[in-house]
């Protein structure tokens, strides 16, 4: 069945704008902005604390129950570091948000990361990790990096996406 209103996934490395720019998108566009990090707290959809990587161990299989029954009506905006576990079905745009490292070391820097925390996420960002499990799990068609160097970035990047979102709702009406 073709959604009347299209899910999106924004995913990247942690710091790299997901939240800035889902919730700018959210704001234009009237979609649902989920940040799957905080309704994994929200809703305690976790194992537990993760001392090694200072993080919730987060529960893949509650987090996609959690979500089915919305991501089938559409009209949704996940936000999350990670894009691997999600249904492909639900997704009909998978934005990769990336960021240059000295820019995204700052951000991280002053979000108070330092050690394996601050190097493992500027690594993956060097590797390319989140482009790379996109790609590998979403048709390539779908798949679109952005960069998000600086707010002019988060305006065109949610430019594009505005006009991306109003012709596939003019499509499915028609
Ligand atoms: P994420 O959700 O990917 O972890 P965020 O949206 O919380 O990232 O942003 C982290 C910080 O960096 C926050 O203080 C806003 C800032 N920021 C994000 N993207 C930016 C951009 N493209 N230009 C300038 N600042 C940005």
């Amino acid at each position: 069945m073709v959604r009347g209103r299209p899910n999106i996934l924004i995913t990247g490395t942690p710091g790299t704008g997901k939240t800035t720019m889902a919730s700018a998108l959210a704001e234009a566009t009237q979609l649902r902005h989920v940040n799957i990090g905080d309704l994994v707290k929200e809703k305690n959809l976790h194992d537990g604390w993760d001392e090694e990587f200072d993080c919730h161990v987060i529960n893949e299989d509650l987090v996609c129950d959690e979500l089915e029954d919305m991501m089938e009506g559409g009209g949704v905006i996940v936000d999350y570091h990670g894009c691997d576990f999600f249904p492909e079905r639900w997704f009909d745009r998978v934005v990769v948000l990336q960021t240059d490292n000295s820019i995204l070391y700052d951000r991280l820097s002053k979000r108070g990361y330092t050690g394996s925390k601050l190097s493992n996420n500027i690594e993956c960002e060097i590797f390319q990790v989140l482009l790379e499990e996109a790609k590998e799990s979403y048709p390539e068609s779908i798949v679109v990096a952005m960069k998000s160097n600086s707010i002019d970035d988060i305006t065109r990047n949610v430019a594009d996406l505005v006009v991306w979102v109003s012709s596939w709702s003019h499509r499915t009406s028609q």
